[in-house]
């Protein structure tokens, strides 16, 4: 069973994930965790804090000669910005931030929830993602996310090849797959900027080359639509989950909603067996299991809540109508989330892939995968 937990404060010294059942044999380099955390800090309408840090990962253990053990892999994110010791406690909670209602369920102050509570911590979840993706690699699975909303702003996605969508997502300082408008998308955040404001969105995910029947449709706790939705729904700020045609299916007839079923003859080396679907409204996910076709997630972020105009609060000793205090933040993450939730999408697809595939080794994987592949097609 593969899985991961983080550690760290936004303020503190470190940040850490450790993840635990991640198979030996799969050759890690740090060069790819550290491009995800570098786009992480990236994106148009990021804040302050960004300028200090220069993220980077070190693989503290489970790895030796670059080359898994199969033991538990350490992985840290250190903070340039470590002044916790120095920060002091803030009166005036934040509305949508966790300032209230963690300082009273935790009888504690507001930095001490504030301080676990922020964003920084998705470094090292984006950390511990792309660790799992290098495992993704060697099964040819491939991730990628982008922007397709923000401020209430559509960006239509282009369908094109996953290396072509790389190439401009790669040129867009929103991430999305629309780099020329990118002007009109940063203008949106420039004048939410002068007004004191902040801006959410709605980013996508696709992951593509998943072989048939990862997760699984007999318990509910290990379907992976499921899986994915607690992932991503437990990423700061995120507020809904969409897989597929997610809510619009809800407004359609069964017959505009689900994927008619063909067979290509050409296909049936690919991963999809052959099998094709001319529509992908399921986005990839049948009964929680995947089912040869992309999988294709989205998920709204919230605006940030930490706002320059700051909003209605209550100075929490007087208990006296005041504003919400005002903390350095960022006008818009949205790009940063379309990093954070391909990443923590990757972590489940591999979470189920060693589920399915064994993940002692990933020579065993690759056995089983192999020989999983040949029984389905005979099939
Ligand atoms: C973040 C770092 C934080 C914030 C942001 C995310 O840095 P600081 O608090 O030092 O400015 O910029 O945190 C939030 C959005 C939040 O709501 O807490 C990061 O590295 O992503």
């Amino acid at each position: 069973m593969l899985r991961y937990w983080t550690a760290g404060e936004s303020h503190g010294k470190t940040l850490l994930a450790m993840v635990d059942g991640f198979p030996a044999g799969v050759e890690l380099e740090t060069d790819s965790i550290d491009n995800e955390l570098r786009r992480r800090q990236g994106g148009y309408g990021r804040g302050g804090r960004q300028r200090i840090e220069t993220d980077k990962v070190e693989i503290l253990t489970g790895i030796w000669k670059n080359t898994s053990l199969g033991s538990p892999i350490a992985l840290q994110v250190v903070n340039k910005d470590y002044k916790l010791e120095r920060l002091g406690d803030i009166e005036r909670p934040r509305p949508g931030h966790g300032d209230l209602t963690g300082s009273v369920k935790h009888l504690s102050s507001v930095r001490g929830i504030l301080e676990r509570s922020s964003a920084r911590e998705t470094a090292v979840r984006v950390a511990a993602g792309a660790l799992a993706n290098q495992l993704l690699r060697a099964f040819n699975i491939r991730t990628i996310g982008y922007v397709v909303e923000l401020g209430g702003v559509r960006i239509e996605p282009q369908v094109i090849a996953i290396d072509e969508q790389y190439k401009l997502r790669d040129q867009s300082e929103i991430y999305s797959l629309d780099p020329e408008r990118d002007a009109e998308i940063k203008q949106l955040i420039d004048d939410a900027r002068k007004d004191g404001d902040t801006l959410g969105g709605i980013v996508e995910v696709r992951v593509e080359g998943l072989p048939f029947g990862l997760g699984t449709h007999a318990q509910w706790d290990r379907k992976l639509d499921g899986r994915i939705a607690q992932a991503v729904m437990a990423v700061q700020a995120i507020k809904g989950v969409e897989i597929g045609m997610g809510f619009e299916a809800a407004r359609l007839p069964g017959s505009k909603v689900h994927d008619p079923i063909q067979y290509d003859e050409s296909q049936k080396g690919s991963p999809n067996l052959g099998f094709v679907r001319p529509t992908n409204n399921a986005g990839g996910l049948e009964a929680g299991m995947t089912n040869g076709q992309p999988l294709v997630v989205r998920a709204a972020k919230k605006p940030i809540s930490t706002l320059a105009k700051p909003l209605e609060s209550v100075n929490l000793k007087t208990k006296q109508p005041e504003s919400a205090e005002y903390e350095r933040s960022d006008v818009c993450a949205l790009s940063a989330a379309s990093v954070i939730v391909e990443n923590v999408v990757a972590f489940e697809v591999a979470c189920a892939l060693v589920d399915k595939f064994g993940g002692d080794s990933l020579q065993e994987m690759k056995g089983r995968y192999e020989l999983f592949m040949k029984m389905a097609a005979e099939h």
